[in-house]
């Protein structure tokens, strides 16, 4: 029996087309001289997004830190969703590199609430942190791949502006939210000061992300990453394969999206299963599985047995993920398995 591993995009594999770019890349010294295929990337990408510069970095992580880092300095507090990656899934480093306090707010599917947001502004005086952020993420991951949509980030964006605030938006999976839509990515990227993408999600390299802003932040992020040993060397390898990633990727994501709905649309089906629909919008989703009666853990044990791998989300929920490389045969292949999966915890 194959596996069928909808636990993340990441799992995504570099097409042969990238393998071939790479192998062929021209290479420089990205710290020293600069690599060209480098270049090519981060122009590609600041121009795509509608920013001045781009720089490339390791992990969405990784870019996640430098921006936060580029824009405060130690002892500012950030105005941060609850349930984002950077909050939750960033082992902190927002307060341990960064010195950085947090204002966590909770969201609406994924948008902050304007009001809240300016609330949460401290006054300027002498006993309070600066408020210096304000980070977003979009598409949502722990919501499950909801769309923040450019007329809620319009009205973030009049707020954080009236405030002389910039606002950064963890974007790991932005053309996600840009294909959803069927709009161009600078329809989102308008209304933000940074903006970091993952190229090793649903663009399907092996590694890497960017960050993107105006000159003079991406001049700022490119010493913070240096500082915390992100520095690289013949990085065009790469660079070239996120080049062919933003030319020749974006639109497949759309398969992406079908194939998740496609599984939704079946799952509810399934006695015990539930997904509102409306929220299905890309490449993830979360299933809840309450009315099974049994703990997602162990719900995501008994579909390992059949073949599936999941991540549990929270005891009554559990994450699916399409990616390339994962087929429509695929997905009616993890229908049945859990089918039968649903069965057995049913004893019919
Ligand atoms: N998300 C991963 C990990 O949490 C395991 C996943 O499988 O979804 N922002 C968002 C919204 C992300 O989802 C992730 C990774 C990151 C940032 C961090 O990217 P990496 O893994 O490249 O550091």
């Amino acid at each position: 029996m194959y596996l069928i591993d909808l636990r993340s995009d990441t799992l995504s594999k570099p097409t042969d087309e990238m393998l071939q770019a790479m192998i062929g890349a021209r290479l420089g010294d990205d710290s020293y001289d600069g690599d060209p295929t480098v270049i090519e990337l981060e122009a590609l990408a600041a121009d795509m997004l509608g920013k001045e510069a781009a720089l490339l970095v390791l992990s969405g992580t990784m870019g996640n830190l430098i921006s936060v880092l580029a824009h405060t300095t130690p002892g500012d507090e950030i105005i941060i969703d609850i349930d984002s990656h950077i909050y939750c899934a960033e082992l902190g480093g927002l307060a341990r590199v960064g010195g950085l306090m947090s204002h966590p707010l909770k969201s609406f599917n994924g948008s902050l609430n304007p009001t809240e947001v300016e609330n949460a502004i401290r006054p300027i005086g002498l006993y309070q942190p600066v408020t210096r952020l304000i980070c977003l993420e979009n598409t949502h991951n722990r919501l499950g791949g909801l769309v923040v949509y450019p007329e809620r980030l319009a009205d973030l964006a009049a707020i954080a502006k009236k405030h002389n605030i910039p606002i950064h938006m963890d974007g790991a999976r932005i053309f996600n939210a840009a294909v959803g839509t069927g709009l161009d990515v600078k329809e989102f990227t308008r209304h933000v000061d940074s903006l970091m993408f993952c190229l090793s999600k649903g663009l399907s390299c092996p590694l890497g992300s960017l960050i993107v802003g105006e000159r003079d932040f991406i001049k700022r992020a490119k010493q913070i990453r240096q500082m915390i040993g992100g520095g690289m060397r013949q990085a065009g390898i790469i660079a070239a394969a996120g080049i062919i990633a933003l030319k020749k990727m974006i639109p497949r994501m759309a398969e992406d999206h079908f194939n998740a709905r496609k599984l939704a649309e079946a799952l509810i089906n399934i006695e015990g299963l539930h997904v509102d629909l409306n929220t299905v919008q890309t490449n993830i989703f979360n299933l809840n599985i309450e009315r099974l009666g049994i703990d997602s853990k162990e719900f995501v044990l008994k579909l390992e047995k059949q073949g599936i791998l999941v991540f549990p989300r929270n005891p009554t929920a559990i994450r699916i993920v399409t990616y390339h490389g994962i087929r429509e045969s695929h997905i009616k292949q993890a229908v049945a398995r859990f089918e039968s999966t649903v069965r057995d915890i049913s004893g019919l």
